[in-house]
């Protein structure tokens, strides 16, 4: 009778549309997982928030280069209907994500590193990367200030990506060039466009000629291929710098000054966790989240050797613009992309 009556109240609350016994995640990969530390973390955080739920397990599929095959193969993981939840991560896919849910309207996503308010299939979090920006613009305001032993006063630092998209193009550079600029109001930015996100050959020329044309530091938005910028930074005696986590130092010690990271595997965990045990109903469902360092989401690794050993000065300077932006004294408000 008592089994019963479990097994009745497990029907009923998952017809409800709550927490399913043994849930399915799908990770999707937009391109692959491999040099991409935005979703190295998201395979992370969904694999130790899957480890604590009974039962559920989670499946990695990556999309590759194409994007042109993003929606049909997100569209085909959706028509399985084996999964109860879809998670992934980039500003590009929430909109995939509604045109999926029109046909399968059971289909439920959560979408870090995105923005999408008000799709009651689709969850995501946004990254106020204004934030992130400036802490690693400002490290190259004061290499192009002279500051740094590798640097002259060359006045000048430089970005490259592989496509321009809504976060770069309204907060990441934005950001980078403010963080540049209080730092040495004389610099200027220059930028270039990679055209994918696996090239690191291609990477590693633009980045040379950006060295020679008088780069300080160059900020690489290019997934797996940023690390031909700073294979070109180690071979210029130059300075390269790091976006979403702290695995830039060790590609070439001493090259890599600094990395402003994202905590995405504490993100994608909390949220995947949350989502399993609320269901398909829930209030999470719909609602467009933006977090930066004040909530301890964007944040700087400070603790390298390569870092560690710039002067105290240098170090005193980025760490002040760090602790306001953690405390909340210095802001640069986002709303949305
Ligand atoms: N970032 C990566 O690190 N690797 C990628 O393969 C990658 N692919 C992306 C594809 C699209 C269409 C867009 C819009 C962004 C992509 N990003 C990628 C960038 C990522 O969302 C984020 O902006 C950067 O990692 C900086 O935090």
């Amino acid at each position: 009778m008592r089994r019963s009556l479990a097994l009745f109240s497990a029907l009923a609350l998952a017809a409800a549309g709550s927490a399913i016994a043994a849930p399915k995640v799908c990770v999707f990969v937009p391109n692959v997982v491999s040099g991409s530390p935005t979703y190295e973390q998201m395979v992370e955080g969904t694999k130790r928030a899957v480890a604590e739920v009974p039962g559920a397990s989670y499946k990695v599929v990556e999309a590759g280069f194409n994007q042109a095959d993003w929606l049909p193969k997100l569209s085909a993981l959706a028509a399985t209907g084996e999964f109860s939840l879809i998670v992934s991560s980039n500003p590009a896919i929430p909109e995939l994500c509604a045109q999926v849910a029109a046909s399968f309207p059971a289909a439920r996503f959560f979408v870090a590193d995105s923005w999408l308010p008000g799709n009651k299939a689709v969850h995501t979090v946004l990254y106020n990367q204004v934030e992130q920006g400036y802490i690693v613009g400002y490290l190259a305001g004061l290499a192009s200030s002279g500051m740094l032993p590798r640097s002259k006063a060359t006045h000048m630092a430089a970005l490259i990506v592989a496509q321009h998209y809504p976060s770069f193009d309204k907060l990441i550079s934005p950001g980078f060039e403010k963080g540049l600029k209080a730092a040495d109001p004389a610099a200027s930015v220059e930028m270039r466009v990679l055209g994918n996100w696996y090239d690191a050959t291609k990477a590693s020329e633009l980045a040379s000629g950006l060295f020679d044309a008088g780069a300080a530091a160059i900020l690489p938005i290019l997934g797996g291929a940023g690390q031909g910028v700073v294979s070109a930074a180690a071979s210029k005696g130059r300075y390269a710098l790091w976006f979403d986590d702290d695995s830039g130092y060790h590609l070439a010690p001493g090259t890599v000054i600094g990395c402003a990271v994202l905590r995405q595997e504490r993100l994608v965990y909390e949220n995947v966790k949350a989502l399993l045990a609320q269901g398909s109903g829930s209030p999470l469902y719909g609602k467009a989240d933006i977090v930066g360092a004040k909530e301890g989401y964007v944040d700087f690794a400070g603790d390298d050797p390569a870092y560690l050993s710039l002067p105290k000065e240098a170090r005193s300077a980025l760490e002040e613009q760090v602790r306001r932006l953690k405390s909340g004294e210095l802001s640069f408000p986002v709303e949305g992309l």
